[in-house]
């Protein structure tokens, strides 16, 4: 008995030292810190993340809430003509539907998304009213509309002249091929207008120290009618652990559901990762796992710990991010990447 008792004891002993060892190697990798911010912080994906940090931090700034300063940041894209990726005027599928996809998380852990919706130009807005009127996590499709509608919000078209042209010509030779870092090439700029992915998600700390996040998105232009990117999905496109941090998504949507990726890196965090180096270890997989795609793909991963420290980390260069603290309103920072 005695001798069993102590051997419990003993391995006990040794569990917690091989968990603490774990846990100090994750620490040893920790100590790439991108940025560090006093309370209260937004950070957003992309150039065009400093127009929605600045709306953001209207609310921030006034000691309002972070669910509250989210939602307003992100409906800026989504409402920018000019962005055919986000909300309305986005690029349709192939078949000229615009559908949009969009999640929101508190700090409470409660989460609401809509995936494939149509006419309705604000997604960022349903999937809140979806977290906080029904029971429910996601709606997809026409279910999406109709809830959508019965909340008060007007269906539109959201396919604008401008963008039915450039699928239009998109149409002639009907080719499907991600561009790396879109969201950051103007549309005139873009060959044949192929303009097919951008996504904003936002990560918010408020004076109280509670994060939330919010993502919205048209998706991939010219998808397959009923797809459905990262972006709506809890854990793959945004994950908040107000406990640990948040993290958001953006790039090849389908790379990102497959490692889950938004939750790894909160996780990661958890272990003892700095946000930089827990977004290069979630983009590490993606590698590793599909070094021949990724070579031709963009993902990038954007991350804050409940500290205020911030980093993003992408395998291709080019993804920047935007910054909004109490001493800048308009940083913008490249994020650091495979290659
Ligand atoms: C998607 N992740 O639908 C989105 C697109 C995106 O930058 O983020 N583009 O797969």
């Amino acid at each position: 008995m005695y001798n069993r008792r102590k051997f419990l004891k003993t391995s006990a002993i040794a569990t917690t030292l091989i968990a603490t060892a774990k846990r100090g190697m994750a620490l040893s990798k920790s100590n790439q810190i991108s940025g560090n911010a006093t309370l209260p912080v937004v950070i957003s994906t992309w150039d065009f993340g400093i127009a929605a940090n600045q709306e953001a931090w209207k609310t921030l700034s006034a000691g309002g809430r972070s669910l509250d300063a989210v939602e307003a940041g992100v409906k800026i894209p989504e409402a920018d003509l000019k962005n055919h990726s986000v909300g309305k005027a986005g690029f349709p599928d192939r078949d000229g539907h615009v559908t949009l996809d969009a999640c929101i998380m508190d700090e409470q852990g409660n989460c609401g998304a809509v995936a494939g919706m149509e006419y309705i130009a604000h997604p960022i807005s349903v999937a809140r009213a979806v977290m906080e009127k029904t029971p429910h996590v996601l709606l997809v499709g026409d279910g999406a509309t109709q809830f959508a509608v019965e909340q008060g919000f007007k269906k539109e078209k959201l396919l604008t002249p401008e963008s039915e042209k450039a699928w239009k010509e998109w149409l002639k030779k009907g080719e499907y091929k991600p561009v790396i870092n879109i969201e950051n090439k103007s549309y005139d700029a873009l060959p044949g207008n192929q303009g097919n992915h951008d996504t904003i998600g936002m990560l918010a700390i408020d004076a109280k120290g509670n994060i939330s996040g919010a993502c919205t998105t048209s998706g991939m232009a010219w998808k397959l009618h009923g797809r459905v990117g990262d972006s709506p999905i809890i854990g793959a496109g945004l994950f908040v652990d107000n406990e640990v941090g948040g993290a958001t998504s953006t790039g090849v949507g389908e790379e990102v559901i497959r490692n889950v990726g938004s939750f790894l890196v909160v996780e990661l965090m958890r272990q003892g990762y700095s946000p930089t180096d827990a977004c290069k270890e979630a983009v590490n997989r993606i590698i590793k796992k599909k070094p021949e795609t990724a070579k031709n793909i963009q993902v990038g991963f954007l991350a804050i710990n409940k500290k205020g420290e911030y980093g993003a980390y992408a395998i291709q260069k080019g993804f920047s991010y935007a910054v909004c603290t109490a001493e800048k309103q308009d940083l913008l920072v490249k994020g650091d990447s495979h290659y």
